[in-house]
């Protein structure tokens, strides 16, 4: 590390920038497209307006810690399009950081992939959830001396349901169906597009998304299962979008809410075991990606920083 860091409870190099994202004020716009993928990530930042357009360079920044910040303007408008890899965890280091460094409302959409537990959902279609939960794995269930003995018996917690923004859903859903609209009219093997259902984040990609692997001990056979008792609309599942929600819920200080959606591309097909082909993905991507710049530009934000005409050091 070559900067010094201050504050052990918020780090911050000593140029102000948060310490995993690398960004600092001026640097993310309000209106921010977050994936896992960095590959996704620069596909996407090539429909931003360009620097010949705007008179602006697009500004690229590239954490030590493997985030990706890409800051431009969208027909006009700034936005972010940050790639932040994948897990709850590194979903709580991209929206507490990006909040640091953004003023007013945070308006966040979350472009991923997923697996789908539904027949409704083949591998190529999109999923765009109303909220969703999370899956834990209870490692004392694992632990020879547990701290809480009465836990024991259950291998995996769920959490209640959180919310997404039901507006810019609705705006995102109508932008995702109508960017799909004509691929699905010309046979393309993408689509459809499920709408009003939940989403589940596993803590992991295997045992808590009740993948079966039989070299280690995972106690899971039942997990899929217990999903469709528990939460019988869930249409996907995967590893952050939940927490994006359930994060958006907990931010305190109302002249800085955050308003999350999210949209899922149907990689796995869980029912089916069937898995998206590359040519679904070259059709499928470059749509939805659009339909998400779209519809993050036609959220309504109050207090929006004019970040894209910064001169960036
Ligand atoms: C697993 O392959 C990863 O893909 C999904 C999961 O949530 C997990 O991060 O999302 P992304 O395609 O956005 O990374």
């Amino acid at each position: 590390m070559k900067e010094s860091i201050s504050n052990a409870n918020f780090p911050r190099d000593a140029e102000d920038r948060v310490y995993h994202i690398s960004v600092k004020t001026g640097d993310v716009a309000n209106r921010v497209l977050t994936v896992g993928d960095h590959v996704r990530g620069r596909r996407i930042a090539k429909l931003l307006d360009t620097e010949e357009e705007t008179g602006h360079p697009i500004f690229e920044k590239q954490s030590q810690r493997g985030f990706l910040t890409i800051t431009g303007r969208y027909k006009g408008v700034p936005v972010s399009i940050m790639a932040i890899g994948m897990g709850n965890c590194m979903m709580d280091f991209f929206v507490r950081e990006t909040r640091a460094s953004v003023d007013g409302t945070l308006a966040i959409i979350r472009f991923g992939s997923c697996g789908s537990l539904t027949t409704s959902a083949p591998a190529g279609s999109v999923v765009v959830p109303r909220g969703g939960y999370c899956i834990r794995r209870n490692l004392d269930h694992f632990a020879e001396e547990p701290i809480y003995p009465q836990l024991k018996d259950i291998p995996y917690f769920f959490s209640g349901s959180f919310k997404a923004d039901d507006g810019m859903t609705q705006i995102l859903a109508q932008t995702v169906e109508n960017a799909l609209a004509p691929a699905i009219e010309q046979g393309k093997p993408v689509g459809p597009v499920l709408t009003g259902g939940l989403n589940a984040d596993g803590c992991s990609f295997y045992s808590s998304q009740g993948r079966q692997d039989p070299v280690f001990w995972d106690d899971n056979e039942e997990l899929v299962e217990e999903i469709n008792t528990k939460f019988p609309d869930t249409h996907s599942i995967e590893m952050e979008t939940s927490m994006l929600f359930h994060l958006a819920q907990c931010a305190r200080d109302s002249t800085k809410p955050i308003k999350a959606a999210g949209c899922m591309q149907v990689f796995a097909d869980r029912v089916g075991n069937s898995f998206i082909r590359p040519e679904q993905v070259d059709i499928l991507e470059p749509l939805v990606g659009k339909a998400c710049l779209d519809a993050l530009i036609k959220v309504n934000i109050e207090n929006e920083m004019d970040v894209a005409g910064t001169v960036w050091e």
